[in-house]
């Protein structure tokens, strides 16, 4: 560096005035330095750090709206790495008379240091919570704070008339019977194989294990099996191993693990179970690695690779699947305080609002390359199912902010009603499938899940058509019934036709078999919930007899091949989501309606229970405060 002499003054005079000046600067700098930093080994340093660090890096995401993603103009730089451009490797207010329950309730609040254990191992994810500040970290006693209701009801949400108490037991002894099946003869597998009295792994959840413990997790703890639910606890804490390496399904892994530990997590306050459903969150966002940020429906976990189903066609993603990702996603950035979750599914949701859309329908191919649509095959049930079903739920969780998704979801309640709603010529209301303008008259058993969705959005339709949806709602439901009413082990196939003379029934020897599945009795829930009429709690009593009937084996529950012969076949298989929601929703239609009541929890499409974000309440001072100082 070269430095001009100044008039009157010496070159070795300058040097030592400059030097004095620098050794002054210096001191300074570090005094302030020194001042700055004690700050933060003070006490009270917690409001201070809020006061001193940028509000725009801390600050929450507001659901529901296209700026969503603008909102963090200026993102940690250590979350940068995370936004998809690297491939990851890698009391509740109850006063439960359980004591079990009362103990996990203690071990929940025993949670309340909310700085994430720190390791040398430790994630991004984890390493961008436990580096923001308190005040930005989620606090299980806030969201407490939040919710309207105790989650689990007055009295565990027993109902007062004994019939009702004398059903939910029998649920409750159900699912006990299918648990320690499990836990006796596939502990660790997927599912439990009851004939032949083993455990399944299969290759849905890419080496993952134990879908059958994540899935069970909340159901156990609703209906306070306590014992099941510590085993099921012990084993997420020491066996749940997330560093497999095999393919998943993008959309399994999501609504069963990440949806099964969230909610666990919500319910208890164990922070094993956010910080596994955070750390398996990370490992899904390599799939968003696409041109268009739609993720493709396969992912290896280990690599991060990821590619389309083979029989998808064109190499496109699954509308069901990729639209089948925003409740667990909002919620995993909500517990991380990384937005990138959010973003991820935000990307998702714009693109579909802004695409132009065949009669307003939504199909179900879509590439991630192009972002168009690649087949016009339409259908509530399988492959598009779930994506309306999140758009009506996303809304509901946004605590009613969501107003994108509540328009998106009632255009295409519009659009579904014009082009697939049928009337049978016996006077059967059903969803017909729609393929580039020509109706399919099947349903299959996949899609009276909607029976419950329209139902849950009828109140905030436009208000003339309420009642409206409410009827829809109540016939196809209705249908969807018929289905079980006219088959002979009263359980419903797996599609069911309204040509050629049939009414609600399978014409076809595939479409004859019933794997277990809710969506007939998720609906019969939702029915009860919204009108009380005690038909609902009937029918779903006919299902648990011809379940108890047919379904029951010597070492659990399995799938008949043939609902219309009474000498069934099992298919030796107990399904995950029997446990997560066939029997979760038929013990919630016996039970009270404040057991997970709707006022503050949406279930997933696993039927995993997730709370309404009340983001005034979960980030206002007063709650906080109320917080600190008890
Ligand atoms: C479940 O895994 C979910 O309900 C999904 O949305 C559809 N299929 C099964 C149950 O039938």
């Amino acid at each position: 560096m070269v430095f001009r002499k100044l008039p009157g003054v010496s070159a070795s005079g300058m040097g030592l005035r400059l030097s004095q000046k620098f050794v002054f600067l210096l001191f300074l700098s570090g005094l302030v330095t020194l001042c700055f930093g004690a700050l933060f080994f003070l006490p009270d340093s917690v409001r201070l750090k809020r006061i001193f660090l940028s509000k725009t890096e801390v600050q929450p995401v507001t659901v529901g709206s296209e700026n969503d993603v603008r909102e963090h103009p200026k993102r940690p730089k250590e979350q940068e790495h995370l936004r998809g451009l690297t491939p990851a490797k890698g009391e509740t207010g109850t006063k439960s008379k359980s004591p079990n329950r009362e103990e996990t309730e203690a071990g929940g609040k025993a949670q309340e240091d909310l700085t994430l254990p720190r390791s040398k191992t430790e994630s991004a994810s984890q390493k961008a919570t436990s580096t923001g500040t308190s005040s930005d970290t989620f606090s299980f006693k806030r969201f407490q704070r939040c919710l309207l209701k105790p989650p689990l009801g007055r009295d565990d949400g027993r109902p007062a008339d004994p019939q009702s108490n004398e059903r939910r037991e029998k649920v409750k002894e159900m699912m006990k019977f299918a648990w320690d099946n499990y836990k006796g003869y596939a502990w660790g597998k997927n599912e439990l194989r009851p004939l032949t009295k083993n455990g399944h792994i299969g290759n849905m959840f890419g080496g993952l294990r134990g879908a059958s413990i994540i899935d069970s997790l909340d159901t156990l703890y609703i209906m306070g099996l306590m014992e099941e639910y510590n085993d099921a606890k012990e084993w997420v804490k020491t066996s749940l191993d997330l560093n497999s390496n095999g393919e998943a399904s993008l959309f399994e892994v999501n609504i069963r693990y990440v949806g099964g530990l969230l909610s666990a997590y919500y319910l208890t306050g164990e922070e094993v179970f956010k910080n596994k459903a955070v750390e398996l969150g990370e490992k899904l966002l390599p799939a968003f690695n696409t041109p268009t940020g739609i993720p493709r429906g396969v992912i290896n976990l280990g690599s991060g690779t990821s590619w389309s189903w083979g029989w998808a066609s064109a190499g496109s993603s699954i509308l069901a699947e990729f639209g089948t990702l925003h409740l667990e996603f909002v919620h995993l950035t909500e517990l991380s305080n990384n937005p990138i979750y959010k973003e991820k599914v935000m990307n998702i949701r714009k693109l579909l609002n802004k695409i132009e859309k065949p009669h307003g329908l939504y199909p179900n191919f879509l590439s991630p390359v192009s972002g168009n649509w690649v087949q016009h095959h339409v259908s509530i049930g399988g492959l598009g199912d779930s994506f309306y079903e999140y758009l009506i739920k996303s809304y509901l969780m946004s605590d009613k902010t969501d107003e994108d998704a509540k328009t998106m979801y009632y255009s295409a309640m519009e659009a579904i009603e014009a082009n697939l709603v049928q009337k049978s010529p016996g006077g059967l209301t059903y969803m017909a499938e729609w393929r580039g303008g020509i109706l399919d008259h099947k349903m299959g058993h996949l899609a009276c899940f909607s029976g419950g969705m329209i139902g849950i959005g009828a109140d905030d339709g436009a208000p003339e058509k309420r009642q409206h949806y409410l009827d829809l709602a109540a016939e196809i439901t209705h249908t969807c019934h018929e289905s079980y009413a006219r088959s002979t082990t009263k359980l419903g196939p797996e599609a069911f036709r309204f040509d050629s003379g049939a009414e609600a029934t399978a014409t076809r020897l595939s479409d004859r078999y019933y794997i277990l599945r809710p969506e007939v009795i998720e609906s019969y829930m939702y029915m009860w919930r919204l009108t009380h009429d005690p038909k609902y709690r009937d029918w779903g009593w006919e299902a648990v007899e011809a379940l108890e009937q047919h379904c029951r084996v010597e070492s659990g529950f399995s799938g008949i091949r043939d609902v219309y012969t009474m000498t069934v076949s099992h298919d030796n298989m107990q399904q995950s989501f029997f446990l997560s929601e066939t029997l979760k929703y038929l013990y919630l239609l016996f039970s009270d309606d404040d057991l997970l009541s709707f006022e503050d929890w949406v279930f997933n499409t696993e039927a995993h229970p997730l709370p309404i974000i009340r983001k005034s309440c979960l980030h206002d001072e007063a709650t906080e405060e109320k917080t600190v100082s008890e």
